[in-house]
């Protein structure tokens, strides 16, 4: 036997563990773990017993509660009936049928779908997409890619140039040749404690003009946009700034991809964002709540017009090279079908509509406790933006991390940030519950 700990001897003993953990402070971590042991609807429990109510939805996936038994028992009954298929020239019926429920959620004009394991695999997907498109239709001189400064569109060689998140690009070299980005909406001077979208900042759309004037229209290929973006810190678009997006693609023939990882799958009261503030892109990309997090899986989401661009050569060519070993798994299709199945039987897909005025107001109602610097919400999201501690950024967040997990709530943090989202099955007397204990946090926190 080795001498490295079991994950079961939790204390002080997973310093030597070989699990390099993704997106995480490994060490101070190994010296004192947090860990769940197993999850039922609204709540985790952690391996010491715990009841932990979760309050980001896992990362922001787990829409239906955990655990649901229609998901669990299609997972199970896939497992046991057909474990692989290949989905290059080969596939399954679940594919299929999967495909065709997910499209009757799409937004009126989008109808296709292609299937990916991650909202990573999905952005680096439809911007492939975007590029080859338009070189399809003869127009391959459209190069560029255009991300947003704070944008969070996973951490895939695109998706990483793309995002506009500095400390996740950092360390990771030159990422991809001709992507630019537009300035962010944050303007806290102007918006501070808006109650859903701000009113300022529609004319920062209008970055976008300027990069086209600087880099020439006719070389950019597409936009990616989170509707809301969320890692960053949770910025809600001001009122009118998705239109003027719209507005200027439409002028220049560039495509819009909306990035709906997050607010996808009724997060923001609609099945998607773009539904929500009634502005239509040209690509959606989809993972997380698509399967409800208990097996991976993303899509991109096309209109018709750009499927078909495909389908304009010889029968007998791939038209599209390009999928993952993955893309379509039956048990990520099982767990898709068992999730709309519960998204349809409970109405979670337009339930945050009856949800959102109390929990803006719960969120709100912290607007008196020590450090809060600003309050955002869109939807079943809050952003409680903290001070920095002088000189230590992201350290105050990471105490009310760790606090609130003491006193039994998971929370997500973004730097100095708190950020909310809960399952869209909670009740209003866990909406207090989860705004209370962290009114407790930051009471606590110095
Ligand atoms: N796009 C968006 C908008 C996302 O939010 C991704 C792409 C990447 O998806 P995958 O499945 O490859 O992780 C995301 C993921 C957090 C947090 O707490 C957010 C994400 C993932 C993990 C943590 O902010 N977003
Ligand atoms: N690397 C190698 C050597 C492979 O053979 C493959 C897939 O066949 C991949 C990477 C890509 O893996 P995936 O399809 O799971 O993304």
């Amino acid at each position: 036997m080795n001498e490295r700990a079991r994950p079961e001897a939790v204390g002080t003993t997973l310093e030597n563990s070989p699990y390099f953990m993704p997106f995480s402070m490994n060490r101070a971590f190994k010296k004192a773990p947090r860990m769940l042991a197993r999850a039922e609807g609204m709540y985790y429990y952690t391996t010491d017993g715990r009841k932990i109510i979760d309050g980001t939805s896992g990362l922001w996936c787990v829409n239906a509660g955990h655990c649901r038994k229609p998901i669990v028992e299609a997972i199970q009954k896939a497992a046991a009936t057909l474990d692989f298929a290949p989905s290059f020239q080969m596939s399954h019926p679940l594919a299929f049928e999967f495909a065709e429920r997910v499209a009757q959620y799409l937004p009126k004009g989008m109808s296709k779908i292609f299937f990916t394991n991650s909202g990573s695999e999905s952005v680096d997907t439809a911007l492939k997409l975007a590029l080859a498109y338009h070189r399809q239709r003869g127009e391959g001189h459209r190069v560029r890619l255009i991300g947003r400064e704070k944008g969070y569109h996973g951490v895939n060689f695109g998706g990483t140039a793309v995002g506009g998140i500095v400390g996740n690009r950092r360390i990771f070299g030159a990422l991809v040749a001709g992507v630019d980005h537009i300035r962010h909406t944050h303007d806290p001077q102007k918006n501070a404690f808006s109650r859903g979208q701000p009113k300022h900042g529609a004319e920062l759309a209008e970055d976008l003009e300027r990069l086209c004037q600087l880099h020439d229209p006719s070389t950019i290929a597409a936009v990616i946009v989170e509707p809301v973006a969320c890692s960053g810190g949770i910025f809600v678009p001001p009122v009118g700034y998705l239109q003027k997006l719209r507005e200027i693609c439409d002028r220049h023939g560039i495509l819009l991809i909306f990035d709906e990882v997050i607010t996808g799958w009724g997060r923001l009261g609609k099945p998607f964002a773009t539904d929500h503030y009634g502005v239509m892109p040209d690509l959606i990309t989809s993972a997380k709540g698509i399967t409800n997090g208990a097996v991976p899986m993303g899509a991109v989401f096309m209109k018709e017009s750009l499927y078909q661009a495909f389908m304009a050569g010889p029968e007998l060519a791939i038209e599209l090279p390009h999928g993952y070993t993955y893309s379509a798994h039956p048990l990520a299709c099982a767990a898709g079908l068992g999730t709309l199945k519960v998204y349809e039987e409970e109405g979670l897909l337009t339930r945050v509509g009856e949800l959102a005025k109390y929990w803006e107001d719960g969120a709100h109602s912290l607007k008196d406790c020590p450090n809060v610097v600003d309050i955002r919400n869109a939807g079943l999201i809050a952003a409680i933006e903290l001070a920095p501690r002088p000189g230590a950024p992201g350290a105050r967040g990471l105490d009310a991390h760790v606090k609130a997990f003491e006193k039994d709530a998971y929370i997500r943090v973004s730097g100095d940030t708190i950020a909310l989202a809960p399952p869209l099955i909670i009740q209003k007397s866990e909406i207090d519950q989860l705004f209370g204990t962290v009114r407790d946090v930051l009471k606590a926190l110095a």
